[in-house]
């Protein structure tokens, strides 16, 4: 005699066996019109066929485990006693084959030969808090690997950034600390045993270091320092802005004037490079060219300013020639030329 099925909620579930045993038309046809009494029979027979049999034993264990498949495969002739013998006294396959007939499985939360409770007892192994070495085999020592928040034997204490916000003999909750803790006893920077690195220590609490703050500056002169909590960062001085639209790039830097930068762009020169001066913020050439004191002392030469520095240069009609300033050739003739006209203006 088959089990009496509840048929209202388990009609769905039978279309996928029925499909197993090749009745799917006639599954369609029937379920339409609900004919309860052939479903029961259907299934009473498949429930205890061999069909069903077959299924069990290839649902056993899932396909990529070598070692269960192959266990399975050993014992088969163990799970079809049970099949056709113990299955009613012993609905459990599990506990009947693997526990109790091959004595390779141990009850969870159990270990080893004799399947002894885990560390922490076999009701909750490591206390909830970590894995019990050789859980549900006949192998392994029943000690706890505990999850990182937790240590020690049976996972109760708290591992370094974590303190126990719950605590009774039998269950332990740890709780990440403050960011700015290495150690501590609750949840805020005031609560910090130890300041974790780049953090530091004033009267209550655990405060970031402003590493930017000091004189020299822990960046490179082309970058600036950015202060971040528990950390800072070097940032290029210089930036880009690409912009893709009407396909026109944009090219901005913090000039090469700048002798280090508070921050990104032109205007964030902390000081400037010899030639450069602060203008409105922003490094400028010096024109050197304008500066009462006079750069370019030889006769016949002019002052050329240039970016950040300046050039002497033989005026229009002269060369140089060996460091002074003298006619070129063809303003030569043209002056003797002159000068060999007859002065046509003398007389007036
Ligand atoms: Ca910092």
């Amino acid at each position: 005699m088959g089990r009496s099925l509840g048929a209202e909620p388990r009609r769905p579930a039978l279309a996928p066996l029925l499909l197993l045993l090749g009745l799917t038309d006639t599954a369609k046809k029937n379920f339409g019109g609900g004919n309860t009494a052939w479903e029961e029979k259907t299934l009473s027979k498949y429930e205890s066929s061999e069909i069903r049999l077959v299924e069990i034993i290839e649902n056993l264990c899932d396909s990529s485990n070598f070692e269960c498949n192959n266990m399975v495969e050993e014992h088969e002739e163990h799970i079809e006693t049970w099949w056709f013998k113990w299955k009613k006294k012993y609905p459990d396959l599990f506990k009947w084959f693997c526990i109790e007939t091959i004595e390779v499985c141990c009850p969870a939360g159990t270990h080893g030969p004799d399947c002894i409770a885990c560390h922490g007892g076999s009701e909750r192994p490591c206390h909830g808090n970590g894995h019990c070495d050789g859980d549900g085999t006949r192998s392994g020592d029943g000690s706890c690997s505990c999850k990182k928040e937790y240590k020690g034997e049976f996972c109760l204490e708290c591992s370094d950034g974590y303190y126990n916000s719950y605590r009774n003999d039998t269950h332990s909750v740890c709780t990440a600390c403050h960011d700015s803790c290495k150690t501590c006893t609750g949840a805020t920077n005031t609560d910090c045993k130890d300041c974790k690195e780049g953090w530091i220590r004033n009267e209550e609490a655990c405060v970031d270091v402003d590493e930017c703050a000091v004189e020299d500056s822990p960046c490179r002169t082309d970058q600036y320092c950015l202060n971040t909590d528990g950390s800072y960062s070097c940032k290029a001085c210089i930036y880009a802005i690409l912009k893709m639209i009407d396909l026109l790039f944009y090219f901005s830097a913090c000039d090469p004037s700048c002798l280090g930068c508070t921050g990104e762009g032109p205007s964030k020169c902390k000081s400037c490079i010899s030639g450069y001066e602060m203008k409105d913020e922003n490094c400028t050439d010096v024109d050197e060219c304008t500066l009462s004191e006079k750069m370019c002392i030889r006769e016949n030469e002019d002052c050329i300013n240039t970016p950040g520095a300046y050039k002497c240069a033989c005026s229009v009609g002269f060369q140089d020639s060996d460091g002074v300033c003298v006619p070129t050739v063809k303003a030569e003739e043209e002056m003797s030329a002159n000068a060999s006209l007859p002065n046509a203006h003398e007389d007036l």
